[in-house]
Formats: structure tokens, C-alpha cells, sequence
């Protein structure tokens, strides 16, 4: 038994000279503790409880507790310990029920003593807050733990970001400014959350993209009402139109074009509501407002279809100003193109303003006529496809060389009209416009 002991004190000696601590992965423990465990485990006996509970120490003794705790998502804790090594930063490690992290980080002043505001992040449940500082021999140690309940939120905003380019005292989202804004947090069944944009758009056409995600089985609707009406289609009809997206596999986009040029300033509003039976966790919602440029096929609205015809915004939007032969039909052009809010019919009979894109003689169905029609362009374009154009007129992808009658024919934007677009028209044959 003696030599057993000898053995024990001997693996029990202190590592850290320094200090007088060692540590065992996962748990830690004083030499006087430890020599009781390894008795104990030397004597047959059971594991000893670990030392460190969730927000005491780890080496050095050393304490992290979080305050408060309870916290809501999105909202700021306290971190707060000491008995870290002293003057050293300190890494600090979140990992939420998921298993994903997020690191932060602070250092310990000179008394060993840390204290660190963070904000909580949306992944609402049971979390732990590990310490780690770079000790002997420049090793990651564990030196503390703290656990930490995350409560969900209702959905509110986050951050709301203005870019005033020129002018912050005009009160208004004008030429080359911008707003970025964000919302998180939880919607239970029937609950929504409106976001209203503390300045209304002014002077200048605007592109307007708001982006939802949820949990896949969350049933969210975006919705609001369109403020104004773009500059491309020739539809003052669009200004106080509803419109709303839903999502499919916990994602949705909404997209609006308002021209507040001539008409002074417009507000709006964006709500979430959700639409189904349970609660939808962990939703995240980011919105812009910028310039549009409104021959851009927007990235942002690739899946947004405010009038759900099956033709995304950023084809309706961008082809309305790709066919004009120069300018818009505010400088005299006749429309063309499409209407990103109108699903069916036209305002001249067998044009090529079509609100519905495949159905080219607006008959409201698409049959071999429209094949034909989009038949008789093949092969007309400059194969840049619609997302490379750029209003540098410099460039060959500049705006100003890619302006065609042809744009209206490439139904897939990719820059020129091929059978692929036939394929396309064909694919619906029969198929009607729904208002
Ligand atoms: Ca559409
Ligand atoms: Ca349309
Ligand atoms: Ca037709
Ligand atoms: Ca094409």
C-alpha cells in the first residue's frame, strides 16, 4: 500500500510549478483532491464527481459564472471570474445545443479577474461557455466552464444601418444612400412583427429585398404593401398593391422597385407573420434598400415572385428594362418586357409587354404561337448572361451594349436566345395565366 501511495503522489505531483495545479481533460482538479480521487480509484472505490461543476473552476481554481441566466436570445450577458492566469487573454468558446460555436474574447486584468459583455446568439437551449488560455508551453488549457440557458425571443429587430451618402439631415432614403436592417428571434402561430423603416424612400428609383429564414417546417409570410411604382413598367397600378411571399424549405424573399422620382417620398412596412400551426423557432430576417439599378438582375430576388407567376422578380424587373431600345418609356420608349407585379394580360394585345413572360401573344395560355414567337430569335444575343451586366458603359457587359428587343426572348437570362429557351415555353404548353 505504501508504494502504491509513493506512486499516486508521484503521478499527483504538480505540473505547474507555478501554480501548483494540474489538469485532467474534461474535469480538474487541487493535488490534495486529486491524491483522494487516485486513493480512491487505487482502493477500488468510485469515480470521484468531477471538481468543476458547469461554472466553477477548472486549473487555478478559477470561477465563470453568466449573468443573467437565464438570457433571451439576441439579448447581452455578463461573463464574470477569476483565478485565471493573470494579464493573459482569455478565449471564450459558446457552444450551443446544436454543437455549433462562437468564440469571443477577453483578458484577465491583474488580479486573475475577467469580466466580458457578450451578446447571446438565436440558437435558443442549454449552452456552455468554455475558457481557454494559452498556458505552459503555449497550450490551449481549459481553465474554466459557465453553462448558460438561452430563452427565445419574439421576433424584433436587431440592427437598423443607414448609409447617407451625401445628406444624413434630408430625413429621407435617397440617390446613393442605403439601409441594411436585420430582425431574429421567434413568431409563435398568428404572431407577426413589423418592421417600418425609421426613413421613408425619396427622389430616386429604389430596390427594396427583404430575405426570411426559419426552421424548415416554419410557415412565414411576408407581406406588405408596394408604396410606389416602378420605373419600367408603365403601371402606376402598382403603387398600393398587397403582395406577399411565402416560404418553402424555411425561406423566403420579397422584392419591391419603388420610384419615388416626381413623387416626393414613400414609406412602407414589412410584416412576418406566422401562418401556421406551431411556433417557428430561430427565424432570421435581413432587409436592404439601395439604388436600383433597375436593368440589374438582383441576386437578392432570384426567389422572390411577388406575383406568383412562376417568373422570378429579378427576370421581370431587369427584362421591362433590357428591351428598351434606349432609356425607359419615361424618355419616350415604348413598353416592353414585363410587369414583376402583374401575373396576366397586357395593355396591347400581341405586344411584347407581357406580364406573363412565356405567354408572348397574351392570349393568357401558352401554345405553340408562343413557341414560335420565341422560335423566331434564336440565336440573337451577346451571351452575357443578365447577372454580369454592369452599368459601367466601359465594359463589355455595360448596360448600354446589351439593351435588345432579344432580352425579351431569353426567358433564362443567360444572354442569348437558344433552344433552351424554346424548351422552356414548350415545357408549359397548355399551361394558363392565373390572375
Ligand atoms: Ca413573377
Ligand atoms: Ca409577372
Ligand atoms: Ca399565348
Ligand atoms: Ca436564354
Amino acid at each position: 500500500m505504501a508504494s502504491a501511495v509513493a506512486r499516486t503522489l508521484d503521478s499527483c505531483a504538480p505540473r505547474d510549478p507555478e501554480t501548483s495545479t494540474m489538469t485532467i481533460p474534461g474535469r480538474a482538479c487541487l493535488p490534495p483532491l486529486c491524491l483522494l480521487a487516485l486513493l480512491a480509484a487505487a482502493c477500488g472505490g468510485p469515480d470521484p464527481e468531477p471538481v468543476a461543476a458547469a461554472s466553477t473552476a477548472a486549473t487555478r481554481g478559477a470561477s465563470l459564472a453568466a449573468s443573467p441566466n437565464p438570457v433571451l436570445e439576441g439579448a447581452t450577458f455578463h461573463l464574470a471570474g477569476c483565478g485565471f492566469a493573470a494579464s493573459l487573454p482569455v478565449t471564450l468558446t459558446d457552444t450551443a445545443p446544436g454543437g455549433s460555436t462562437t468564440s469571443f474574447g477577453g483578458v484577465a486584468d491583474a488580479s486573475g479577474c475577467l469580466a466580458v459583455d457578450h451578446a447571446a446568439g438565436y440558437a435558443p437551449g442549454a449552452h456552455t461557455v468554455a475558457a481557454t488560455q494559452l498556458l505552459k508551453r503555449n497550450q490551449s488549457t481549459l481553465v474554466a466552464q459557465a453553462s448558460l440557458s438561452v430563452s427565445p425571443a419574439p421576433l424584433a429587430a436587431t440592427s437598423e444601418q443607414y448609409t447617407f451618402r451625401w445628406d444624413a439631415t434630408k430625413g429621407c432614403v435617397s440617390e446613393d444612400d442605403a439601409l441594411s436592417w436585420s430582425a431574429a428571434g421567434y413568431l409563435a402561430p398568428g404572431q407577426s412583427y413589423t418592421f417600418t423603416p425609421r426613413y421613408p424612400d425619396c427622389n430616386d428609383p429604389r430596390a427594396v429585398m427583404v430575405h426570411v429564414a426559419a426552421e424548415t417546417g416554419a410557415s412565414l409570410r411576408i407581406s406588405t404593401v408596394v408604396p410606389a411604382a416602378d420605373g419600367n413598367s408603365n403601371d402606376p397600378g402598382q403603387a398600393g398593391m398587397a403582395i406577399h411571399a411565402d416560404t418553402r424549405s424555411g425561406v423566403a424573399q420579397l422584392c419591391m422597385f419603388p420610384n419615388t422620382s416626381g413623387i416626393g417620398s414613400a414609406g412602407y412596412a414589412i410584416t412576418i407573420t406566422n401562418v401556421g400551426t406551431t411556433t417557428a423557432n430561430a427565424i432570421t430576417v435581413s432587409g436592404k434598400d439601395t439604388n436600383d439599378w433597375p436593368y440589374y438582375y438582383w441576386a437578392d430576388c432570384l426567389a422572390a415572385d411577388a406575383d406568383h407567376d412562376g417568373w422570378s422578380d429579378s427576370l421581370e424587373h431587369a427584362m421591362a428594362q433590357l428591351v428598351y431600345p434606349t432609356g425607359n418609356y419615361l424618355y419616350g420608349a415604348t413598353p416592353a418586357g414585363s410587369n414583376y407585379l402583374r401575373s396576366c394580360g397586357t395593355p396591347q394585345a400581341n405586344d411584347e409587354f407581357d406580364f406573363w413572360p412565356p405567354d408572348l401573344d397574351d392570349d393568357g395560355v401558352v401554345t405553340q404561337a408562343d413557341v414560335a414567337l420565341v422560335s423566331a430569335h434564336v440565336g440573337e444575343g451577346n451571351g452575357i448572361p443578365w447577372s454580369a451586366i454592369t452599368p459601367d458603359p466601359n465594359l463589355p457587359q455595360s448596360f448600354w451594349s446589351h439593351v435588345g428587343a432579344w432580352n425579351r426572348f431569353d426567358l433564362n437570362a443567360d444572354g442569348v436566345v437558344d433552344a433552351k429557351d424554346v424548351a422552356i415555353v414548350q415545357g408549359l404548353l397548355g399551361a394558363r395565366c392565373a390572375p
